[in-house]
């Protein structure tokens, strides 16, 4: 009845171009807004005069810095303990940051008046290069902050230190390698926007918004703007893709409610792509230091990491928890090594904040890269296949639940089982017959091009999280569902998670609909309101199915056994003595005394008579405290081609073998997989945000910032393992982020395996490979000066 391939009910609306997206959200007397930004990526802000902008005959209100500190709005608070600048007062920190906002009757009068205003900079110099941020002589960025004389945010640690230098000390073999894993974006195709509407008379604000987390998003703005929280609605309508761009709170939403504030009048703010791509949260900037210790014949002892984690200027980052390096914790990823430790050093740069969104599952994508990474690295120093390698060191089904290294509880797994089908799918023996017939042609010609097997294998934690471990601001990780159930059978369930574009209509009606027994088109969604949704903390981590997804499979349960009750007073039996078959209550042994939902819930509005306390309607409630995270896993192979001679990779095949647990709606899945896959491709080949010396953002538009097409994707072939989840009530683990966690190793392993290269750092562009291929690749954010 529910779960299965069911196509897509949201995609009616978005294939017709009738989705509605908050650009299209148009009220009466409506205003916009437009931001000037910073040119320099450091500097002192002089003086602001923005007297011939407020002369501009369509402008309504101009807001600076200083109107914000007037009423203590000119700093935010981060969820990550940190402050953030709204509109810049002191220094501007980052090209591209807010620094006057201008609300005018209409989209070109307010990016006219920005020409008028006049900004007086003084340049200072900046840092760019994370590893210079701690220098003695660096330029300190944050003295706003007290007595701040250096550009340290943080020192973490994770693990057993002395247990893992005492495995260093007498193994066999240690294989090192430096990686950076480069600064890169979400780049939704819907960019950020708001429309702030305060009505004066009932003091209500409602805020229509791209946020993956409406809830959240309420409670930050009653504590930053001070508004009531009842007395602030957010609408989160269709999203046109988030991927963690839509987690964090943005200077340009609380200038347009100030500016809604200021002149009574709603006020939109839509983003352009530079301004997206520019300022607002960025992914990654992890400069990794790995060593791995193992046997010479590949068995891995220990694993210890030190990490240069660049936050840009404001530690922004949206995390899900306390832990400032989000979920690196599971950096040992699917193997067996239990003598492990990282240390994470976060600094600040003159560059945007953010440092986590982006498909990623908080720090798990650098910690899955950096590990997937280091296996191959051993593999090539010990002259090992990596396949093999990897089935050595495997966590072993019978292990689970698994405590890795850093104490968190992998929930369940049959590795080797995915892996093994991995490597049939993909055909892995005669790949690497055909790979040895290349090369020796290869060498023996000089022409012709080279063949690279890579393989990643990953485990991802998804679901925060269990209340008692994690929260946002003191907000535990739990989320709510309401369901109504109608006299004629049909529901509304009301969660507070939100789709960015991964069907939650579909799936959400789907898990519905297999509980009740009713069709899934029989079940509505609502989603993305304050005002009629229960409270939750939104979608991101792909934590919408582990725990949204178990709350509506619960509240589900609940109105069943409402209908149980319902259905015995009907049947004149007791409720122990029903069954629940098919999506129908039924006497036991008596298969043809049976009533369904829809009838029940007629009965249950209806004159039935009804024991004690039984308040009739079957309508429920639930909040979902998730007793763990939920650990996906997957293994992947890519094979690449490479011409040496241009340095060009291209993707030939990708086998991708995804285990997370009971699917709901298998083709969902796939979908969720083949964007993620897209995503590594573009991660591994060419997706990078650059900045030159003096901190100009090279990567500001499309032209510049590549994103994968289907041109550079191959014809993904997709498997299967299915390991439920055991505290998941129907089974079910994350999906969304695993592929972008787990392809981009893949694709990298794949191309240095062509090439032979034991480490190059992505994005692996044509010039990248071929200057590997001369045996002297570079750091690519830093290549461009
Ligand atoms: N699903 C399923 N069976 C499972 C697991 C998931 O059928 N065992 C379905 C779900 O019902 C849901 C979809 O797959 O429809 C993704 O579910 P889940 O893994 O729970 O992830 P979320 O719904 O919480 O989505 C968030 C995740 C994140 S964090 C990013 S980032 C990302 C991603 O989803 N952003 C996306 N996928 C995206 N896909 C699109 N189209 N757009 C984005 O912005
Ligand atoms: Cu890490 S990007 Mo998603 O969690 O929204």
């Amino acid at each position: 009845m529910g779960h299965g391939p069911m196509l897509r009910k949201e995609d009616a609306r978005f294939v017709r171009g009738r989705g509605r997206f908050v650009d299209d959200v148009r009220l009466p007397g409506m205003l916009h807004g437009a931001i000037l930004r910073s040119p320099h990526a450091h500097a002192r802000i002089l003086s602001v005069d923005v007297s011939a902008a407020e002369s501009h005959p369509k402008v309504r209100a101009v807001i600076t810095g200083e109107t914000l500190a007037g009423r203590g709005l000119a700093w935010m608070p981060t969820l990550s303990h940190d402050v953030a600048a709204v509109l810049a007062t002191d220094k501007v920190r980052y090209q591209g940051q807010e620094v006057v906002f201008v609300v005018a009757e209409d989209r070109y009068a307010a990016r006219d008046a920005l020409s008028l205003i006049e900004v007086e900079y003084e340049p200072l110099p900046p840092v760019i290069d994370a590893r210079r941020a701690l220098d003695p002589d660096a330029p300190v960025i944050r003295d706003d902050l007290d007595g701040r004389a250096d550009n340290h945010v943080f020192d973490w640690e994770s693990g057993d230190a002395a247990a893992t230098d005492a495995v260093f000390a007498s193994a066999e073999r240690v294989s090192t390698c430096d990686l950076l894993y480069p600064r890169v974006h979400p780049a939704p195709l819907e960019t950020c926007g708001i429309v702030a509407d305060l009505d004066r008379i009932t003091g209500k604000l409602t805020v229509h918004a791209t946020t993956q987390a409406p809830h959240t998003h309420r409670m930050l703005y009653a504590l930053i703007a001070g508004i009531p929280e009842h007395k602030i609605r957010i609408i989160a309508p269709d999203i046109g893709g988030g991927f963690g761009n839509k987690v964090g709170m943005y200077p340009g939403y609380l200038c347009s409610v100030v500016g809604s504030v200021l002149t009574g009048a709603p006020v939109k703010w839509t983003e352009d792509r530079s301004e997206n791509l520019m300022s607002s949260s960025f992914a990654r900037d992890y400069h990794m230091h790995g060593e791995i210790a193992a046997t010479k014949d590949g068995r891995i002892l220990g694993l210890r990491v030190r990490v240069l984690a660049d936050h840009g200027a404001f530690n922004g980052t949206a995390q899900p928890s306390k832990f400032p390096a989000g979920f690196f914790h599971v950096f040992t990823g699917s193997y067996d090594v239990k003598a492990a430790h990282c240390r994470v050093t976060g600094v600040y740069t003159n560059k945007a904040p953010g440092g986590v969104a982006y498909a990623c599952s908080f720090r798990i994508t650098e910690a899955s890269y950096l590990v997937e990474r280091m296996v191959d690295v051993l593999s090539h120093d010990l002259g090992l296949d990596p396949a093999a390698v990897r089935m050595a060191n495997l966590l072993r089904p019978e292990q689970f639940p698994y405590a890795c290294a850093t104490g968190w509880e992998y929930d369940s797994g049959d590795y080797p089982r995915t892996l093994t089908l991995a490597l049939e799918m993909a055909g892995y023996d005669e790949l690497r017959r055909e790979q040895a017939e290349r090369r020796a042609a290869y060498e023996a010609t000089g022409r012709g091009s080279l063949m690279g097997i890579g393989i990643s294998f990953f485990t991802e934690a998804v679901g925060a999280g269990p209340r008692r471990t994690m929260d946002i601001l003191g907000l535990g990780m739990a989320d709510g569902a309401e369901l109504r159930v109608h006299p004629t059978g049909t529901a509304v369930l009301r969660v507070s998670c939100m789709s960015q574009g991964q069907g939650h209509e579909t799936t959400f009606a789907q898990i519905v609909g297999e509980e009740l027994g009713i069709s899934p088109d029989d079940v509505e969604l609502v989603q993305g309101d304050t005002d009629q949704t229960p409270f939750g903390l939104g979608t991101y981590g792909s934590r919408s199915t582990p725990v949204s997804g178990a709350a509506a499979v619960m509240v589900a349960r609940k109105v069943r056994e409402r209908a149980r009750i319902v259905a015995a007073a009907m049947l004149e039996v007791a409720p122990e003595d029903l069954e629940w078959h098919k999506g129908r209550w039924q006497v036991a042994g008596d298969p043809a005394a049976g009533r369904t939902i829809a009838q029940i819930a007629l009965a249950a509005h209806s004159d039935l008579d009804l024991p004690d306390g039984v308040e009739g309607h079957l309508d429920a409630t639930c909040v979902y405290n998730p007793p763990n995270l939920t650990f996906p896993f997957g293994a992947y192979i890519c094979v690449v081609d490479v011409d040496p001679g241009t340095g060009q990779a291209t993707v030939r095949r990708f086998v991708a073998v995804d285990d997370c647990g009971v699917r709901i709606n298998p083709m969902i899945v796939e979908g969720q997989v083949h964007g993620g896959l897209a995503d590594g491709v573009g991660m591994a080949l060419m997706e990078l945000m650059a900045f030159d010396d003096d901190g100009n953002h090279l990567g500001a538009s499309f032209m510049d910032y590549l994103l994968p097409t289907s041109m550079e994707c191959p014809s993904w072939e997709l498997g299967e393992t299915v390991t439920p989840s055991p505290h998941h009530p129907i089974g079910a683990k994350g999906v969304g982020e695993s592929a972008t966690v787990g392809s981009p190793a893949a694709v990298v392993n794949a191309v240095l395996d062509a090439i032979g290269v034991r480490h190059a750092d992505m994005p692996l562009t044509p010039a990248q490979v071929w200057r590997a291929v001369q045996g002297r690749p570079i750091r690519p954010d830093l290549a461009i000066r």
